[in-house]
């Protein structure tokens, strides 16, 4: 939709977002329904959404998160969309693809991740492609701006809290300092770690985290609440610090086969558990293999799949390398997300073959559980 040259400024945001309003079948009765990201950018996207459309006078607005596994592109999660029977549908920060979400329901996408396509007859709303690029959090926050404006002020601190959890405390958009002045920098970091957790956790469910920003007037008073949906994040985060801790143990493996197509070797961690801490894990050894693309390998996250997410310098196109080389079977979901941040999922017997060929042995191969040889036997016992 946008040539690359072009910036997604919040004037085209809001343009784009109005017209989808003033297209909607029923007007302000139009039930509309929101699938957002499970994580701290995409859950204050669809708060921001919903909480602007009410304010606006939309009252038939409902959301939920993403769950463990989910894309917007699975027909288990498009049944689940047509049970609801809604008039529009919202997906944010959910990447896009070329392929039918719910035919006939007028669709809107907010999103900033590399893109594979639009769904035919959907609108596109993405910063993918220019510098600075915007997040799905501050572009819901311009949307929110343009049909409420008095209530996205009070809300900065939603669009801020993606800022900090996708592009880091560096991110170039004013907003960002903005927020942290007027919300309180700890608050705002605290809550987003607290965001964050329950989509990492074993069952990826991040209903809580997206109630909470639905109801919270801000960080302080959501973190000094000490309501059950507060405890539930912190049990989240101890879960997930808790799994952290033994897969930043793993070694880390080497292949330089790729180095002259790639521009970097690729180091590859594995680890072993049900939360999703392999984006982590690529980041935590980044900063030790700067020019080399991070791996973090999950062969525990999804029964009979491989979930990888990688981690590259920036002369490395990540996205570009993992879509020349994807294999056969691979869902529409491998490479995606940004040029130096990428990964993909894959059922064993297509990671096997994969990662064979991106030059690595035995180490990085999987067996299903029931082939698993058993544990060696310690030396104490050993004949
Ligand atoms: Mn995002």
């Amino acid at each position: 939709m946008l040539a690359s040259e072009e910036s997604m400024n919040q004037t085209e945001a809001r343009a784009i977002f109005e017209k989808f309003l003033a297209d909607l079948p029923r007007g302000k009765e139009t039930d509309i329904h929101i699938l957002a990201d499970a994580d701290a950018d995409g859950l204050p996207a669809a708060a921001l959404l919903v909480r602007s459309l009410h304010a606006a006078g939309y009252s038939r607005v409902t959301t939920e998160a993403r769950r463990k596994f989910e894309n917007a592109w699975m027909p288990e999660v498009h049944a689940r969309l047509r049970d609801r029977n809604p008039e529009a549908l919202l997906i944010v920060d959910l990447g896009t693809r070329p392929d039918a979400i719910l035919p006939g329901v007028p669709t809107l996408l907010i999103d900033h991740h590399a893109p594979f396509g639009t769904p035919p007859g959907a609108t596109l709303l993405t910063s993918y492609g220019t510098e600075p690029t915007a997040t799905s959090g501050l572009l819901a926050w311009w949307c929110a701006a343009a049909i409420a404006p008095a209530l996205a002020q009070d809300l900065q601190w939603l669009a801020g809290i993606s800022l900090l959890s996708d592009l880091g405390d560096k991110a170039p958009f004013p907003d960002l300092a903005e927020s942290k002045k007027r919300f309180g920098s700890t608050a705002m970091r605290d809550l987003t770690t607290l965001l964050n957790a329950p989509r990492r956790s074993a069952t990826g469910d991040a209903t809580v985290a997206l109630q909470i920003l639905l109801e919270g007037a801000s960080p302080k008073q959501i973190l000094a609440s000490d309501s059950p949906s507060l405890h539930a994040l912190k049990e989240a985060k101890a879960e997930v610090g808790e799994a952290l801790a033994s897969a930043r143990k793993a070694p880390p493996k080497f292949s330089s086969k790729w180095k002259d197509e790639l521009g970097a070797d690729i180091v590859c961690i594995r680890i072993d558990t049900p939360c999703q801490v392999h984006p982590l894990v690529a980041q935590i050894w980044k900063p030790r293999f700067p020019q080399a693309v991070v791996f973090g390998v999950n062969v525990g996250f999804r029964p009979g799949y491989v979930h990888f997410a990688g981690r590259a310098p920036k002369h490395v196109n990540l996205v570009q390398f993992l879509r020349n080389h994807t294999p056969n079977g691979a869902d529409g979901t491998f490479g995606g997300g940004h040029d130096q941040a990428s990964g993909g999922a894959l059922p064993m017997a297509i990671w096997n073959a994969f990662i064979t060929e991106m030059g690595f042995g035995p180490e990085m191969q999987v067996l299903p559980r029931s082939e698993q040889l058993p544990a060696p036997q310690s030396e104490l016992f050993a004949a």
